[in-house]
């Protein structure tokens, strides 16, 4: 039988209370597991996530001082950075978020503002989480083009780290590239792929957007390698790692990616090095029609819907 999955976008309201971990509750090796002025405030953000619904505006967050000290230290490092290690099409989008979105070293951007801006580059919206989404419901929501936010920030006494996804990590990690329509058309395919798809092949499915969305390269001519997955934009330490000579570097495969095994709390061992996303796209499509499902989906964007053909 086929798993339940979501024909309208305002389907997406049912992940909103089903987070894997993390969601209201903070595991004991969260450096703010300890600090209950945190785990409030934390707690503050999500019950927000957990209230939203379709259609309503994006909460607005008042970040404060600590906040906003905290996200001044992650920015300033990585902005610093990227002129050198990030992929072209993260570069051109960049200038424009902090033209048109707020973003800059001195305050936390807004996903209201974001998610309108990415309205009109590629129809990407977002929505606020409490936490971890399970893959499944996660990746369903990229068939509508949807991307989960999270809306608090890592704690103040390590900038440099989290174990969850934090705003540091979606607003300068993962939106960037949403702004840009053939790495937003690669996103959702593996979304549409995910939709109904088996137990197995949404580990496939979520091993790929490992690979390619969290910590993708790509081969850029004169520039060389370069980074547009998330997990290195958002982390300065493994950006430098991930181009160095180190670490193992394939050719982006959906066969093989998808049954690579990959570490989650250290520096992958290995990485996918796609030639473009349009590239990425077509190879992606070919493999998706290996997987077997008894149906094809399209995504009917007037109508916000999934048909099922
Ligand atoms: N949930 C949320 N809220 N953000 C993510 O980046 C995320 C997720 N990633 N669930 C998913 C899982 C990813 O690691 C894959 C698809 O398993
Ligand atoms: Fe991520």
């Amino acid at each position: 039988s086929v798993p339940w999955f979501p024909r309208k976008i305002s389907d997406l309201d049912t992940f909103a209370e089903k987070v894997l971990e993390m969601g209201e509750e903070l595991s004991s090796d969260h450096p703010g597991a300890k600090d209950p002025v945190y785990r409030k405030r934390r707690l503050e953000i999500v019950q927000k996530a957990k209230q939203y619904r379709t259609g309503q505006p994006l909460p607005r967050i008042e970040y404060n001082e600590q906040e906003r000290d905290t996200w001044r230290q992650v920015y300033t490092r990585l902005r610093a950075m990227y002129p050198h290690y990030a992929c072209r099409e993260f570069l051109h989008v960049f200038p424009l978020l902090e033209q048109n979105c707020g973003y800059g070293p001195d305050a936390i951007p807004q996903i209201e503002d974001i998610s309108r801006f990415l309205k009109d580059c590629t129809g990407f919206t977002l929505r606020p989480v409490m936490g971890l989404l399970t893959p499944r419901d996660f990746l369903n929501s990229l068939a509508f083009r949807v991307f989960h936010s999270t809306q608090y920030i890592r704690h103040h006494s390590d900038p440099y780290y989290t174990p969850e996804p934090d705003c540091c990590h979606e607003l300068l990690g993962h939106v960037p590239l949403f702004a840009d329509p053939n790495f937003a058309e690669l996103a959702q395919e593996i979304g549409l792929a995910s939709l109904g798809a088996s137990d197995e092949d949404i580990e496939k499915l979520a091993t790929i957007f490992w690979f390619t969305a969290e910590f993708g390269l790509c081969r850029e001519g004169t520039n060389g390698i370069r980074a547009y997955g998330a997990g290195l934009l958002s982390s300065f330490g493994e950006l430098e790692y991930a181009l160095t000579d180190a670490p193992d570097k394939r050719a982006f495969d959906p066969s093989q990616t998808a049954v690579q095994k990959y570490p989650i709390t250290q520096f992958q061992p290995v990485y996918f090095v796609a030639d473009s996303f349009k590239d990425a796209t077509a190879k992606l499509r070919e493999f998706n029609v290996t997987m077997r499902r008894p149906f094809q989906v399209r995504y009917n964007p007037y109508t916000q819907s999934v048909e099922v053909l």
